[in-house]
């Protein structure tokens, strides 16, 4: 091909997306619109695919993602809704076809009623935003997790994220009193109840509460909050087994009612590498356990609180076998000492992409569970040794395979096959807290009820006929209208 002629179609090969971006613009101002060429230097997140679109919008109120969503209706566009970009199934990833909506410039927290004990917040704000704002007046969101600093709470509402404190407090779709969603027509949605109580006809607003986007874009939610805890105090322990764990959990709360705040467990492989990464002695209590236990209590002030947490700790400790136990004597060390629980890209830096699975499973299964499972993925591959750490008290099992991502299809099926195939028998999920997005859609589409699935498509293509909401993530069949 000539320079001439390969000039010519380049230009029209890109024209038409440069008319489009010209006619958003046009819609939504200059400045809401970012280009190709603007996303080369911007960080993609968790999935460089998330910038695959060919362009990103930020519209920065209600009405401006009405309009966009309208526009997109109109011109048959595709729109990928974007919030931290962390989230780790391929929710937010996009294609050339696609515009990102980009919820970050609506980071309002539009209101904190300390009356009520509610939050009205814009999707973009983010959890550490809203903990920080709530904190200031002695309430908390009552929910928490890892990626705090870039989780926002549209992309949580859309992935029902959990946590650590949903033992406590619920999952977000407990936390959720009122939300307002734009629909893939441009229609808004609106349901700001303050309320927990309401039972005027169907409660709509929990179909859009893990949707990941594919019904809608959700701009602004109430938030119910929980008091604030003066102090916390925090320990490892190092123990035998989920079983034991389970145990500590019980009489913690038994004997300091309403006071555990956590209860973080990490099998023996996750430890190693996590806490010999982070400059821990793995070869020491507590850390040399089959299991570590990540304790937190709450009380008056730090020594109350680290005091409470001993005495209960020291009446069972012989009794459950407890092999060793940090309590951190300063919120410093507490941070450390979290910090092998939570700083999971250490995993990720040593296996690229490596594939993480996400299950619930009821408490008092999951010893076995994991011996059946882990054994199973011995077969598939004989070098499996999975990271294996999770939200105990709720039973939130996360695994993470040694090896780098992504697996062959015949791979996959294997290692899906044993860590899925019993856990609806068991009453678990196969997606705790992370959700569906690209990655775990044939799990979904093999191992979810039927029935479930027929609706969920109905819902699909009732509320998105032509299928421009997120197309392609949770639902693996494409929608007709
Ligand atoms: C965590 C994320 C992986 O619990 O859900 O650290
Ligand atoms: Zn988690």
């Amino acid at each position: 091909m000539s320079d001439a002629a390969m000039s010519d179609a380049i230009m029209s090969a890109t024209s038409p997306q440069t008319d489009r971006i010209d006619r958003l613009r046009a819609r939504l101002g200059a400045s809401a619109i970012l280009g190709r060429a603007d996303l080369e230097w911007r960080d993609a997140g968790w999935d460089a695919r998330n910038f695959d679109a060919f362009a990103l919008a930020r519209p920065n109120s209600t009405a401006a993602v009405a309009r966009l969503l309208a526009w997109c209706a109109e011109e048959g566009v595709v729109v990928v809704p974007q919030g931290g970009r962390t989230g780790l199934v391929g929710g937010a990833v996009s294609s050339p076809d696609a515009l990102i909506c980009d919820l970050g410039a609506m980071a309002d927290i539009e209101e904190i009623d300390t009356e009520t004990g509610i939050a009205v917040v814009q999707a973009g704000v983010t959890l550490a935003a809203l903990q920080q704002a709530a904190n200031a007046v002695g309430l908390d969101p009552g929910i928490d997790l890892a990626a705090r600093g870039s989780a926002t709470i549209g992309g949580m509402v859309s992935t029902n994220a959990g946590g650590i404190m949903a033992f406590r407090a619920g999952v977000m779709r407990h936390r959720v009193l009122g939300l307002e969603v734009v629909l893939p027509d441009g229609r808004v949605f609106s349901d700001m109840t303050r309320v927990i109580k309401t039972s005027a006809g169907y409660d709509l607003k929990h179909l859009f509460i893990g949707a990941e986007g594919t019904l809608g874009i959700v701009t602004r939610v109430v938030v119910k909050l929980e008091s604030l805890v003066s102090a916390r105090a925090t320990a490892l322990l190092g123990i035998g087994d989920a079983r034991t764990g389970l145990a500590i959990v019980r009489h913690l709360q038994a004997r300091l009612p309403g006071r555990l705040r956590a209860a973080e467990i990490m099998w023996r492989s996750f430890v190693a590498t996590t806490a010999a990464t982070l400059g821990f002695d793995i070869g020491q209590p507590p850390f040399d356990a089959p299991c570590v236990l990540g304790i937190e209590v709450s009380g008056d002030d730090f020594d109350a609180a680290s005091a409470a947490l001993e005495d209960g700790l020291a009446e069972i400790y012989d009794d459950l076998g407890i092999t060793g136990c940090i309590v951190a004597t300063s919120l410093q060390q507490a941070e450390r000492l979290w910090s092998v629980r939570e700083r999971t890209e250490i995993l990720y830096r040593l296996h690229p992409r490596a594939p993480s699975f996400d299950v619930s499973v009821p408490g008092g299964a999951i010893d076995a569970y994991l011996s059946r499972t882990l054994a199973e993925l011995r077969l598939v591959d004989p070098n499996s040794e999975p990271y294996v750490f999770g939200h105990l008290a709720d039973g939130n099992v996360h695994i993470v395979l040694n090896i780098p991502g992504p697996l062959d299809d015949a791979m996959r099926r294997d290692v899906e096959r044993a860590i899925y195939r019993d856990l609806a028998a068991m009453g678990g999920s196969l997606s705790a807290e992370h959700g569906i997005g690209l990655s775990k859609r044939a799990a979904l589409e093999r191992y979810a009820d039927p029935v479930k699935q027929q609706l969920s498509a109905a819902i699909k293509s009732l509320l998105d006929p032509i299928g421009i909401c997120n197309p392609g993530k949770i639902l693996v069949k494409k929608v007709i209208s």
